[in-house]
């Protein structure tokens, strides 16, 4: 059975930083309670993603910590990964799921409960929604409102996060909404203590949590 927590989701961003302080700041997010990773790269060669997937695998390993891979499933699989991220331009889940089998954790992107609806007949272990917020990371997205994100976490009975823009002053707006948890790029990776940001928003998360 597969088994994880999306409380504190946090996808990294490697943009502008050397390795090492890449790999320093990804040790100091997990050291401060981030509950599930997600290695996020959009302009590696497949040899560089590898390359980093492997890094930040020894260090999840040692927190415990599951580790997801953006997009590719061959990377995840190269590695021995926990699980995967799909979002709609990328492989459709089920034929993913063909491809890694069951113990893989697959995640989704869905913006409108069709969506998720589709996701979970086909497979996916939990569901990304968003942007709530604009968002200063490199994505293509468009902004997905809390009564959408709530009508899906009604309609679907697997985890669903909330992602784009959070940060810890600013997801008061998704008390009440079903959430398992939120996802943040920017709030851990340049916040100055990566630390004391992953820590502060795991217990926000925490919360939002009880509050349905
Ligand atoms: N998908 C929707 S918004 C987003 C992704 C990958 C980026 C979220 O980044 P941030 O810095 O937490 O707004
Ligand atoms: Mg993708």
């Amino acid at each position: 059975m597969k088994k994880f927590d999306t409380t504190l989701y946090f996808i990294t961003d490697s943009t502008g930083l050397e390795e090492n302080v890449f790999l320093y700041k990804v040790e100091q997010a997990l050291s401060g309670g981030v509950t599930i990773i997600q290695l996020r790269e959009k302009n590696k060669s497949t040899r560089e993603y590898m390359h980093l997937a492997e890094k930040v695998h020894e260090i999840s390993a040692k927190y415990g910590v599951p580790l997801i891979i953006d997009d590719r499933i061959d990377i995840a699989m190269a590695v021995n990964a926990e699980g995967v991220h799909l979002g709609q331009s990328d492989m459709p889940v089920n034929t993913a799921r063909k491809i890694v089998g069951d113990s893989m954790i697959i995640g989704a992107t869905t913006k409108t409960v069709e969506q998720a609806l589709e996701a979970v007949k086909n497979g996916a272990d939990y569901l990304g929604v968003g942007a709530i917020y604009p968002t200063t990371t490199k994505v293509k997205t468009v902004l997905t409102s809390v009564d959408t994100l709530k009508d899906i976490c009604q309609a679907v009975s697997i985890p669903v996060n909330a992602i784009g823009g959070l940060n810890k002053d600013n997801c008061h707006v998704l008390e009440n909404t079903g959430i398992s948890g939120i996802c943040v790029v920017s709030a851990i990776m340049k916040s100055s203590n990566p630390t004391k940001s992953a820590s502060e928003l795991k217990e926000i998360s925490q919360r939002l949590k009880l509050s349905v």
